[in-house]
């Protein structure tokens, strides 16, 4: 709720306002990333997405517009005109449907390379990826190690629920060894990818992981959480990555939340956690293949270096000082 009389608090409904109902099953994980997503848009603000002085002055040359009713200086809440949402495809490739925001739907494991153009284009816009476990590890898998490199500025949330969910769960990068599916009736026998541990050597400088799931018998709050990370991931300046250890009631019978509520612990209840310190990164992502299977959420890395608009400062001092912005256009349209 806003306290500033001059700044009005945009309703979380605003970002459901006129949106397709949900197909997805009852019980999928995917609703609770989508509940998460937008309180993280409701609770941060649009500077506070720019939030270095860089930023600011590409801004003041190149404003975003303004749509009437949408002032992003006097709301609370991230202006929903200047978010977009890119989905793949899948279950989760639904989400950008469901969301009042631009939203953009690219084939199967190819939202990144869309993002990676708009985001080079337009700093000034709030990108958020958004896509399963085969979209991003299995089809999507080049996209997602080669993409962080770059230093492009997105947020990309993957919902782990270590099933191909809409093609009527076949197993996918993440599921466990000895997984029973149609497809290995007699259990899966290769071992899942670790994609906390992958986008650790891939440079993504922002890795969190969350699992929401109620209350743990701890008392911890798995919801909460959940949107805490989601917040410094989308302020993040960089490519940041969340990893959802998400359920699919229909397909994976095993990742259940009471499953989930005694396995998930948050990093802090492991004793200090460096997040800069990528070794330890490495560590935590390990635990759950370990005896206990232990799912710690919660940011595992987070590390600030320069991104892909201040490499090229040759742009942005000629965007700043407001000469040659006909050079600046045409150096910029380079990545188009
Ligand atoms: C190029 C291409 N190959 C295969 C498919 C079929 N297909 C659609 S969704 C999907 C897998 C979805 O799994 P995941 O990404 O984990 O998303 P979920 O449904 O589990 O959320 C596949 C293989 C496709 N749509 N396009
Ligand atoms: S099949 Fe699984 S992932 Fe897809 S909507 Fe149903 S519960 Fe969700
Ligand atoms: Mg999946």
């Amino acid at each position: 709720m806003s306290t500033n009389p001059d700044q009005t608090a945009i309703p979380l409904k605003l970002y459901k306002e006129g949106t397709a109902d949900p197909q997805w099953c009852p019980g999928c994980g995917d609703f609770a990333a989508l509940s998460v997503y937008t309180e993280a848009l409701r609770d941060l603000t649009n500077p506070e997405l720019f939030n270095k002085p860089s930023w600011e002055a590409y801004r003041s040359v190149k404003p975003i517009d303004t749509p009437d009713g949408y002032c992003q200086k006097t709301f609370i809440g991230v202006a929903p005109h200047t978010i977009v949402t890119d989905g793949g495809i899948g279950c989760m490739g639904q989400f950008p449907q469901y969301v009042n925001t631009n939203a953009v739907k690219m084939p199967h494991g190819r939202l990144l390379p869309f993002a990676a153009g708009l985001n080079a284009m337009r700093p000034d816009l709030t990108i958020f990826g958004v896509g399963g476990d085969g979209d991003a590890f299995a089809i999507g898998a080049a996209h997602m190690i080669n993409f962080p490199g770059w230093g492009l500025n997105i947020t990309y949330l993957v919902a782990n629920n270590r099933v191909y969910g809409l093609t009527k769960g076949q197993t996918a990068p993440g599921s466990p060894r000895g997984m029973v599916t149609k497809g290995t009736p007699y259990g899966a026998p290769r071992y899942p990818l670790n994609f906390a541990r992958i986008a650790v050597s891939c440079g993504w400088t922002f890795i969190g992981r969350i699992a929401v799931c109620g209350k743990t018998k701890d008392g911890f709050d798995t919801k909460r959480q959940a949107v805490e990370v989601m917040k410094k991931a989308l302020v993040h300046r960089g490519p940041s990555i969340i990893i959802d250890e998400s359920e699919c009631p229909t397909y994976n019978k095993e990742m259940t939340p009471e499953y989930l509520r005694e396995h998930v612990m948050p990093v802090e209840a492991l004793g200090a956690h460096d997040p800069t310190d990528e070794n330890a990164a490495y560590r935590l992502a390990g635990l759950e293949e370990k005896e206990g299977n232990i799912i710690p959420t919660g940011v595992y890395y987070h590390i600030e270096r320069e991104t892909f608009h201040e490499r090229l400062d040759i742009i942005e001092p000629l965007l700043i000082a407001g000469r040659n912005r006909e050079e600046a256009e045409k150096l910029l349209t380079m990545f188009a």
